[in-house]
């Protein structure tokens, strides 16, 4: 019998666990448009608490999580401040365009990690005949740099100062939690500073589908009728609720396993000529390395690779993202890195 494939294209193509679906099965639900699931209502209160917040409002996604927390903090015509490879800018359909009607004034990074000065630089003066910038929107830990992480001081500096200038701050948290477990920090402390935090339930953490805002009681407040002008107000959503539930208590202690799988496969691929990475930049669940240095590009290396039962995506030209999750063990990330170690081997031939 021929080896299952190993999936890392996203830690998003984890499935839901046998506790989780339990507790689907099981479910006490409501109608949640009329505030009346007791699952829905339990997931966001241990959320709020989780993250030491006054309130919490379950989402179908990430993505409506980022766009609901600009709407309800920037008016048509002003600016967000984000990182140019960033989530919100990239990969969310020119949502805070299309819909939010604001304007995205993208900085460039290195690692992707911003830091007060640049993002001072991107403010606008204060003039009426200038589109004024409203908000600073931040992701940790960042994608497409490689899962980078926020030092603790540099997250707080940005939402000090952003609030001093008069600006919300919005943390794309959609892998929190893999940052909180990077630092050996809680949640709570990592994101204390920012006005709306949106993590996801259903990347590292295993559940199926979710995410959340936390934040004030006034800014769940003013999300919770943006999410029904989206289309995301859920009914018995409290079947869903359930896995997150478990997800929220189960998921973050076993993070840190994903982060050493992480670090071995970027081992194993930084000792290849044909691969440009350096292991030491993998500080969490996501491995993005450079296949151009053996004659390849993304696609060829993929397609290669996928022969091989092996699944990543390409980030670019030259790049290739793979990232670990309780889905793949050691032993199949151990596979993959044997199936690259293969692709490369041929193509440096
Ligand atoms: N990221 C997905 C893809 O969309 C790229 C992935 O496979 O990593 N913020 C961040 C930082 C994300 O990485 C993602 C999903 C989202 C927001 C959106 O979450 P969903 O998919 O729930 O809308």
């Amino acid at each position: 019998m021929s080896e299952p494939v190993v999936d890392l294209r996203s830690d998003t193509v984890t499935r839901p666990t046998p506790e989780m679906r339990r507790a689907m099965a099981e479910a006490e639900v409501g109608d949640d448009v009329f505030l009346e699931d007791p699952t829905v209502n339990r997931l966001q209160e241990r959320a709020a608490e989780i993250f030491g917040r006054e309130a919490g409002l379950f989402v179908p996604s990430g993505t409506m999580g980022n766009l609901a927390s600009i709407l309800a903090q920037t008016r048509p015509g002003q600016e967000v401040v984000c990182e140019a490879a960033g989530h919100v800018y990239n990969y969310e359909m020119a949502s805070m365009s299309a819909i939010a009607g604001v304007l995205p004034r993208v900085i460039e990074t290195e690692d992707g990690i911003l830091d007060w000065e640049r993002i001072e630089s991107a403010i606008r003066p204060p003039v009426y005949y200038r589109a004024q910038t409203a908000m600073v929107a931040v992701e940790n830990t960042h994608n497409m740099a490689g899962g980078t992480v926020y030092p603790v001081e540099v997250a707080d500096d940005i939402c000090d100062r952003a609030h001093a200038r008069g600006l919300r701050v919005h943390l794309d948290g959609a892998r929190i939690f893999n940052a909180a477990a990077a630092l050996g920090r809680d949640v709570a402390e990592i994101t204390r500073g920012f006005d709306s935090v949106q993590f996801c339930l259903s990347k590292g953490l295993g559940a199926p589908v979710g995410s959340l805002i936390v934040g004030s009681r006034d800014l769940v407040d003013r999300c919770r009728p943006i999410r029904k002008m989206l289309g995301g107000g859920m009914r018995q959503a409290g079947v869903v609720a359930a896995a997150g539930l478990v997800a929220l208590e189960t998921g973050p202690g076993r993070l840190a396993e994903d982060h050493a799988n992480a670090r071995f496969l970027a081992e194993r691929l930084a000792a290849l000529p044909g691969v440009g990475l350096d292991p030491e930049s993998v500080q969490t669940n996501i491995v993005i390395y450079d296949v151009s240095p053996g004659g390849l590009d993304a696609e060829t290396f993929l397609e290669e690779a996928r022969r091989r039962g092996v699944l990543g995506v390409p980030v670019d030209r030259r790049r290739v993202r793979m990232v670990t999750h309780r889905d793949a063990p050691r032993a199949a990330v151990e596979r993959a890195a044997s199936a690259v170690e293969e692709v490369v081997r041929e193509a440096v031939r």
